[in-house]
């Protein structure tokens, strides 16, 4: 079944330059990138994306981190991605992120993951909505969908 994943690399990732490596993983998977802005997250915005950590003692941080410089906010689309995009993007925590996950690979603390996926079918549906309208997002045709699905 084709789903909708929010990801966005957070200003860790764009500031070290790696959002070019980063999509083209996605790119080379598959997956179709149908949605794409740079924006610095506006506070109010940053806390209710992340509204479900807010008794969390590491609240005020996370706000302050992805808040703290431009994030490349991306709508990917594929089937089964949202699974799919978690398992490329690795543990929460870097350290325990197996090598070749994206956090496996480029990030080590918790507080500088590099990235975002949605973790659910209601949270992709929910985090799309708070950060792009309906019509940001690209209707694409991608002409060689048969070399990636046997049904495309
Ligand atoms: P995000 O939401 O950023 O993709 O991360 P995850 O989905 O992998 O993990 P999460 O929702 O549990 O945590 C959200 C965010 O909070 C930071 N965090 C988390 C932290 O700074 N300290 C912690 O102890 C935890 C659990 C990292 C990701």
């Amino acid at each position: 079944m084709k789903e909708k994943s929010f990801v966005m690399l957070k200003p860790d990732a764009v500031l070290r330059r790696l959002t070019g490596k980063i999509l083209t993983r996605f790119e080379q998977r598959g997956l179709e990138i149908v949605a794409a802005k740079m924006l610095v997250i506006p506070r109010e915005l940053a806390q209710q994306h992340y509204a479900e950590h807010e008794e969390k003692p590491f609240f005020a941080d996370l706000v302050d981190y992805i808040t703290s410089g431009p994030v490349l906010a991306t709508v990917i689309e594929g089937e089964e991605c949202i699974t799919l995009i978690r398992k490329m993007v690795g543990a929460t925590n870097p350290k325990e992120a197996d090598t070749g996950t994206i956090r496996g690979d480029y990030a080590i603390d918790t507080g500088r993951n590099i990235i975002h996926a949605s973790d659910s079918p209601a949270s992709a549906e929910r985090e799309v909505k708070l950060f792009f309208k309906a019509d940001e997002l690209c209707d694409c045709s991608f002409p060689d969908r048969e070399w990636i699905y046997e049904e495309p």
